[in-house]
């Protein structure tokens, strides 16, 4: 019977065992710190883990990660540099991701924070109302996440813009690669959207430089990482008018800390990183059919690509 350490922190570990459980009866799930004889761990999931859980796991055949993103594995010295590390990529997340981008781009585009004002003053005032195809959406990452972000915004007729590491030809899209493609997109987004990896490339990618390239007035909506994010920069672009909103679902340091400028901002809308949560139900059954790929020696998908840090 296969042993996977669930090393998840910060989510349900109940819900979480269940749905394991109810994918494969026959995988055998330790919670750390309760690992037993740790020669006996084949599998390890991890989720804001604290660095060190994977020290000590002679027979540790990969890991897998709860989220999309890996970074927080692959700063983590335990992990041994042979073993594959697997990412979450699942259709739920995607659809969830999918949602979420949809509904603040529609947010923006409506014109929702200007109306909320005026309610908040009693002031009945119609605005005019741009055409999606006139309104310029372009997101950061055509990956899982950002393709698909992409490919549902295009059904609303907008017109967006998408930009990758590598070049792209995609339906619909305008696509952009590299760093001379970042400049020349950002200079037409009017809503910009963060779907990257966080990466050395990608660290502090949302800085005063780079956020005043866009046009003035254009909001940004972070779903990605806060490390994306130089957040020092946000509120002086914010207050100056550069940038007329931002959402952030992430941060550098989670939970955001109470007294941080963020929470009091009028321009800034906070979530508690929820943007895409991923499902146990869901996901457990795609874990748990990768594993039983590996036991049959098919080989894993979804291994993250070391180089390229995702
Ligand atoms: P993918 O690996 O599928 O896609 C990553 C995309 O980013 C690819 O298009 C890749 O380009 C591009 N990219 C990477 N590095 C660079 C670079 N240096 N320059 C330009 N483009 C680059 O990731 P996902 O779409 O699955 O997830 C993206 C991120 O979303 C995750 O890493 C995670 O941080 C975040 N996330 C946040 C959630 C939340 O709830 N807030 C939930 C889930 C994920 P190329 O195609 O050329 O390789
Ligand atoms: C993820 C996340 O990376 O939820 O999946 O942030």
């Amino acid at each position: 019977m296969p042993v996977m350490l669930f090393a998840c922190f910060h989510v349900d570990t109940q819900a979480w065992k269940a749905a394991l459980a109810a994918a494969d009866p026959g995988l055998e799930i330790r919670v750390w710190p309760d690992i037993g004889d740790p020669a006996e761990i084949d599998y390890a999931f991890v989720w804001k883990q604290p660095k060190g859980v994977l020290d000590g796991l002679p027979n540790l055949k990969a890991v897998f990660s709860l989220g999309a993103g890996v970074e927080h594995v692959l700063l983590d010295d335990s992990l041994p540099a042979h073993l594959p590390l697997v990412r979450m990529v699942d259709p739920t997340l995607v659809s969830s991701m999918v949602e979420f981008v949809v509904m603040r781009v529609l947010h923006y585009h409506r014109h929702m924070p200007t109306y909320e004002q005026q309610q908040r003053e009693g002031l009945w005032k119609p605005l005019s109302q741009t055409l999606a195809s006139d309104r310029r959406v372009a997101i950061l990452g055509l990956g899982e996440l950002g393709a698909a972000s992409a490919r549902a915004l295009t059904g609303f007729g907008f017109d967006v813009l998408g930009w990758s590491r590598t070049a792209k030809d995609i339906a619909g899209i305008r696509c952009f690669h590299g760093p001379d493609g970042l400049e020349a997109m950002l200079a037409q987004a009017d809503i910009l959207v963060c779907l990257l990896p966080l990466t050395d490339q990608t660290r502090g990618i949302l800085n005063r430089r780079t956020l005043s390239l866009l046009p003035a007035g254009a909001f940004l909506i972070n779903a990605a990482r806060g490390g994306h994010l130089v957040e020092d920069d946000l509120i002086p672009l914010l207050d100056g008018g550069r940038l007329a909103g931002a959402t952030l679902d992430v941060f550098a340091t989670e939970p955001l800390p109470t007294d941080h400028p963020f929470w009091t901002h009028s321009a800034i809308t906070i979530l508690p990183h929820t943007a895409a949560l991923t499902h146990p139900g869901t996901a457990s059954r795609i874990i748990t059919a990768n594993i039983a790929r590996h036991r049959t020696g098919k080989g894993l998908v979804n291994v993250v690509d070391r180089a390229k840090g995702y």
